[in-house]
């Protein structure tokens, strides 16, 4: 079985992030999404509209997703690469090169972004 991990805030669940668990699940046969946490999205300095309880369901809900785990930090990366035997990570392109160094344990993989839709352009359409 070829499993698949992924992270992401997944906030305002929008067509692209649908379309990059869908070519991520393409990938294997297990995706596992990291959802940020709350708390951790505030290290990241983006203010998510939905709490992590909301987004990490909904992510759960999408087809092509078959476990959630809360992203926490930067850092745990590698351990979960590690203690759940993944063979491939997937981000976004807009990451393009950002976690090379996990190829040491894993296939690394940037899919391009879906264009036009961000969850920020979301929010500030309602301004
Ligand atoms: N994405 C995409 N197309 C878009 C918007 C987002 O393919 N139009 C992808 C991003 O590249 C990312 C995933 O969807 O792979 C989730 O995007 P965000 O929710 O914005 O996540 P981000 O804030 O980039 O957090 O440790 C990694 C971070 O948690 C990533």
């Amino acid at each position: 079985m070829i499993k698949v991990i992924t992270y992401g805030t997944f906030d305002l669940f929008h067509y692209g992030h649908l379309k990059i668990l869908e070519r991520a699940k393409e990938l294997g046969d297990y995706l596992i999404v990291a959802v940020s946490t709350d708390e951790f999205n505030a290290t990241k300095h983006k203010a998510n509209i939905y709490p992590y309880q909301h987004r990490s369901e909904i992510v759960k809900a999408i087809e092509y997703v078959d476990e959630v785990i809360p992203e926490n930090s930067w850092e745990q990366k590698t351990e979960d690469i590690i203690t759940k035997n993944i063979d491939v990570f997937v981000m976004g392109s807009d990451w393009e090169g950002e976690f090379d160094s996990l190829s040491k344990h894993c296939k690394v993989v940037y899919l391009p972004r879906t264009e036009n839709i961000s969850s920020t352009q979301i929010k500030d359409s309602f301004k």
